[in-house]
């Protein structure tokens, strides 16, 4: 079997050159795609160079390839009456290892790029857990906000009218990410086992009277200080006592934070679309609730400010404020180089990824440059997706586990996720994280991929 990038490109920067050049073209007006590709095929290409069945297996441009795309309308009714359109999709991008698996988005940003850069991912990450589950994302690009309890159940119902066509417990199974939480998840599982007449692990991240798992919702959150734990013990460094800013105040960053609080670290920022909030003495446990009590109710931050006599710094993000660790926790390119360099000047030592591809390219340079210790989110981030995969095999036994037993669970997984980060990023200056997650990712979808032959 030929390559012809192999056969054009005898080494890999050429290669890379060559590769990139095709997917831009073949994929327009994607930006945040092709920044996701060329952050992994940095990693993967040199690595293939010294594996070549994977270069002429043309795994990197397969794989870069979804399997499909659904794009669907999505009508519903508002209060007043009035019928509004939405687009709905779900990027099915590769079940090379299992059924494709990821979240599903409703932010008003929501477009194929987005969706594609982000089930790309999904594909890595979900290896990474060693569960047996492919990569997908999906979304809408309706807008939560705003809109009162009916209308978002209306939408969630008109929404899984068209994706029950498409999913199912072994073909595809999505479960939240922004805008989408347990509210979300309930009315659409409601809707799927309306149509379908069956009771099945279909959506992860269920309430629990609906067969969803204990520690599912705090697991992406607790997941990324567990790796965190895991990274900085390779220097003898704990939590305690440690300075950090979070950003978000959504489903990963409430968790990530009472995480940090309960393992004595020190967080002074949180933030949200509209602004970033920060208490030098540090927020403690019923702040915390409070952050929690509002944003689940989709306010602004704002109202924490008011509340507990602080600033709400407006149109403002938290990297200026000094710390040691940072977790991005809201969204993607909320750090870019700017933000970086305020976070390197503020003594920031370690970046630990909790939602997906917030810094830029130029960011995570800098950082390397910088020798700041990066955790790249498709390492950092996985207990979410591991523990709705271990909600998919409770579902399946019809069994649940305590919520000691499934925490104990994410405890090994992000230790072995480090481990196999370090088994393949580990260099003379220490291990790199972003080369490591990549090809230990990497290393068995396209052993499952070269197995199928050419598919
Ligand atoms: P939520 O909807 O619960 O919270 C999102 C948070 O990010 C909110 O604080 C929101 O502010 C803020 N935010 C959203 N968009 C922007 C933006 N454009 N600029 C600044 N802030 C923004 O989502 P999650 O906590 O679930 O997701 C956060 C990140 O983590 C995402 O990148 C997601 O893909 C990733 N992730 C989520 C997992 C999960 O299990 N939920 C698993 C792995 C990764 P506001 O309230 O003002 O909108
Ligand atoms: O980005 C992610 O890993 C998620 N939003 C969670 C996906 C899942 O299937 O639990």
């Amino acid at each position: 079997m030929k390559n012809e990038y192999y056969l054009a490109a005898d080494n890999p920067d050429d290669y890379f050159c060559s590769f990139m050049q095709g997917l831009v073209k073949r994929n327009p007006g994607e930006p945040e795609f092709h920044q996701a590709v060329e952050e992994a095929a940095k990693s993967l290409i040199p690595f293939m160079f010294d594996n070549k069945k994977y270069l002429q297996g043309q795994i990197l441009e397969r794989l870069s390839e979804p399997d499909r795309i659904i794009s669907f309308r999505v009508c519903w009714a508002d209060d007043q009456g009035s019928i509004r359109t939405n687009r709905g999709f779900r990027v099915q991008f590769s079940n090379a290892i299992g059924p494709y698996k990821g979240g599903l988005r409703f932010h008003p940003t929501v477009n194929q790029g987005i969706l594609k850069f982000l089930g790309f991912e999904q594909i890595l990450k979900n290896s990474l857990t060693s569960l047996p589950i492919g990569g997908g994302k999906g979304g809408s690009n309706f807008n939560p906000k705003g809109k009162s309890e009916a209308e978002v159940m209306r939408f969630c119902q008109a929404f899984m009218m068209e994706l029950s066509h498409h999913i199912g417990e072994n073909t595809d199974v999505p479960a939240g990410d922004i805008g989408v939480g347990s509210r979300e998840i309930s009315y659409m599982f409601g809707r799927y086992k309306q149509l379908k007449k069956e009771f099945t692990g279909v959506i992860t991240g269920k309430g629990l009277a609906l067969g969803g798992s204990l520690g599912r919702v705090e697991a992406t959150g607790y997941g990324v200080v567990y790796f965190a734990q895991n990274v900085l013990a390779e220097n003898s460094v704990g939590l305690k006592g440690k300075v950090c800013v979070v950003s978000g105040s959504g489903n990963v960053a409430q968790y990530a934070v009472e995480k940090l609080l309960e393992l004595g670290a020190k967080v002074t920022a949180m933030s949200d679309s509209g602004g970033f909030i920060h208490e030098p003495n540090g927020f403690d446990n019923e702040k915390l609730e409070y952050i929690k009590t509002i944003k689940n109710q989709r306010k602004s931050l704002a109202g924490y400010a008011e509340k507990f006599s602080t600033v709400y710094h407006r149109g403002k993000k938290p990297w200026g404020v000094p710390c040691e660790f940072a977790f991005p926790c809201a969204t993607q390119n909320e750090i870019c180089i700017e933000d970086a360099q305020a976070l390197v000047n503020g003594g920031c030592k370690g970046v630990f990824e909790g939602a997906n591809m917030p810094s830029d390219l130029a960011a995570i340079k800098f950082f390397e440059a910088k020798d700041v210790i990066f955790a790249p989110a498709k390492a950092a981030n996985a207990g979410g997706v591991a523990i709705s995969a271990l909600e998919m095999s409770q579902n399946s036994m019809r069994l649940s586990w305590s919520k000691e037993e499934v925490d104990q669970r994410l405890k090994d997984i992000m230790a072995s996720i480090h481990k196999q980060c370090v088994e393949y990023g580990k260099g003379k200056q220490g291990t790199d994280y972003v080369t490591g997650a990549n090809i230990a990712g990497f290393v068995k979808v396209a052993e499952a991929m070269l197995a199928y032959g050419v598919t």
